[in-house]
């Protein structure tokens, strides 16, 4: 819980950096939040038994943030955090999780109408007051209104990589009850969404009042909402709220497709049985009073004349009717993944990963990747310890030697000499070109300068994506889940230019991010655009975030051929090659 309260505050501190229009250290506190959130052991533990010390050493803290842990271990405060607040006294996460408003709205707010929270926001946006602010305007204000409408709507919901772990360690408990025969998670967990309102269990068992008495009592529970023989109702710690249902076999497959919906998905579904006088619902598939399917999902899709829908993708966006036609995209499978090009390292107290490149790549092999990308920050992100161009030099002849030891031991692994630069406030890259030419293929992302003009904001990835050695941009559209919104882009112009440039764009696996979402994976692929899932990971743990990533795929119906990691190495490869040789691409 520790560790929550305080990348809460850092978070906070990331805004009102920016407010101030700080380069570089935003994206510093907010990496440090996101490592927080991502942290198994409470820091307070970590400080406990290593002192400051140990607080550095966790990757993404630096010297300066470490302090600032130790001080709210300490006191229960950070002065540093204390004085913002004191300059400009907002909920200033409360202000900023409405779509749109960004730090430097949230000051001119605050000094202008003396708005501190979402109340006084909704209240001066009704009454008409922020439009007269300068650079705000009419439509300014009416997206404020909606921006609220929507928070309210969605306000409560828990992150897809948050939930899945947990949900995991019930299933596996009530999984080995000798009453359950089958246990399967439905609803959005089911379908991947990126983020889940509550949890949906469907069980088979011959006991039903056994297995709910141990799911009411499962450890971790804090309110049994109410228990029955059908259906039983907690919350845990976390605030999450799973619902269990016991459903009789006959009719499993027509309850696991009610409840995994989605809600549009099944309405529709639901639509296409009455077209043939049949009668859907939770309980089967009817032609008057008889019973035509239900045991198992297969049979139902089957009978309403579909092949089966992975549920991913059940957003009644096109999949029925790709569905009834037969056309159905062959999605990617979680195993396509041939490797990740997105991981950093510790290297001689640079990068900011805690791992050393032999203990990633043996997750790597462990997960059943071929081949790892190093993808180091560079110079630019001093905060990262990013490395220059001879430092990327020398790290290549580390990864050299390994890769020649795998060839001798006759092991089928390689790794990739990567680098993660920084797209600079004009477009520019914060690395020389000779340098990224010697290198496997290079990444480029945006770390600083978050607030600028649509148009601007365009045309900086778009120069980014000109330079001939830049084959990859991560996070592209630079959204934090519940956090940050997308930077101001003209996404189809970024689409447009990533294919004629013949630039990958990442889908980033981890669970704040999932960006690109899967709307963006659909019009990518769409637009012929090709696609990388990478894990962003800093350690090596993080390495298995890449199923979140390919859960999003998969919403955004990627196939193979649009996912340059699910092709062979030299495919891939090849690929990175043809845009390198493309220099005249830099006007
Ligand atoms: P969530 O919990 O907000 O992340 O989203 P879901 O999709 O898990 O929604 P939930 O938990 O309210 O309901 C689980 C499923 O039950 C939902 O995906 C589809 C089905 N369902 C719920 N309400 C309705 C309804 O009014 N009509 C139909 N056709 N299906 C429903
Ligand atoms: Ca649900
Ligand atoms: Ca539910």
């Amino acid at each position: 819980m520790i560790n929550q309260e305080i990348a809460n505050i850092l978070y906070d501190i990331a805004y009102y950096l920016e407010m101030e229009g700080v380069p570089f250290k935003p994206y510093a506190y907010e990496k440090a939040a996101i490592t927080l959130e991502n942290l198994e052991e409470g820091v307070d533990k970590i400080y406990l038994r290593g002192g400051l010390k140990a607080l550095e050493e966790i990757p993404g803290i630096g010297k300066s943030i470490a302090q600032k842990i130790e001080e709210y271990i300490k006191t229960g405060k950070i002065k540093y955090y204390e004085e913002f607040k004191k300059k400009v006294p907002v909920k200033i996460d409360e202000l900023t999780a409405v779509e749109g408003v960004g730090p430097k709205m949230v000051k001119v707010l605050y000094q202008k109408l003396g708005i501190r929270d979402l109340k006084d926001l909704e209240r001066a946006a009704k009454e008409g007051k922020i439009r007269n602010l300068p650079g705000f305007g009419e439509k300014t204000e009416k997206n404020i209104l909606q921006g609220i409408r929507f928070l309210k709507k969605s306000g409560g919901r828990f992150l897809l990589g948050e939930v899945l772990p947990i949900v995991r360690e019930i299933t596996s408990i009530l999984s080995k009850l000798k009453e359950v025969e089958r246990i399967d998670v439905a609803g959005s967990l089911r379908r991947r969404k990126e983020t889940i309102g509550d949890v949906d269990l469907l069980v088979i068992a011959k006991d039903a009042e056994k297995v709910m008495d141990v799911f009411v009592n499962l450890p971790g529970v804090t309110k049994v909402w109410g228990k029955g023989k059908t259906r039983s109702s907690i919350r845990l710690e976390q605030g999450i709220d799973v619902d269990l249902r016991v459903v009789p076999k006959k009719c499993y497959g027509s309850a696991l497709q009610y409840f995994t919906g989605s809600k549009e998905h099944n309405i529709a579904t639901r639509k296409i049985a009455i077209d043939k006088g049949l009668k859907l619902n939770e309980y089967g598939l009817f032609k008057g009073k008889k019973m035509i399917a239900g045991k198992t999902e297969e049979e139902i899709y089957k009978a309403l004349g579909m092949e089966w829908i992975p549920p991913e993708m059940r957003e009644d966006r096109g999949e029925i009717e790709a569905a009834l036609a037969g056309r159905l995209p062959k999605v990617i499978g979680y195993d396509s993944v041939k490797g990740d090009l997105h991981c950093h390292i510790k290297w001689r107290g640079r990068d900011g990963g805690a791992n050393t490149i032999e203990e990633m790549v043996e997750m790597a092999r462990e997960i059943g990747h071929k081949y790892l990308g190093i993808a180091s920050h560079t110079k630019a992100l001093k905060i990262e310890h990013g490395l220059n161009e001879k430092e990327l030099r020398e790290r290549d002849k580390e990864i050299e030697k390994l890769n020649s030891k795998f060839k001798i031991q006759n092991l089928e692994f390689t790794i990739l000499r990567g680098c993660e630069a920084n797209i600079l406030k004009d477009g520019s890259i914060d690395i020389k070109d000779e340098a990224l030419k010697k290198l496997d293929y290079a990444i480029a992302g945006i770390h600083s300068h978050f607030k600028m003009s649509k148009r601007e904001m365009t045309e900086r990835i778009i120069k980014a994506m000109k330079n001939p050695y830049i084959n990859i941009i991560s996070h592209p559209t630079g959204r934090i889940l519940k956090r940050r919104d997308e930077y101001q882009i003209d996404f189809d112009k970024i689409l447009r230019a990533a294919k004629v440039t013949g630039t990958v764009l990442e889908i980033n696996s981890f669970p704040e991010r999932l960006d690109l979402n899967d709307i963006h994976i659909r019009r990518a692929k769409e637009e012929g655009v090709k696609m990388i899932i990478n894990t962003d990971a800093h350690q090596r743990d993080q390495l298995r975030y890449i199923e979140f990533g390919i859960a999003q795929a998969r919403r955004g119906w990627a196939e193979v051929k649009d996912i340059v990691n699910c092709w062979p190495l030299s495919k891939m490869l090849e690929f990175f090659n043809k845009k390198s040789k493309r220099s005249h691409l830099k006007s």
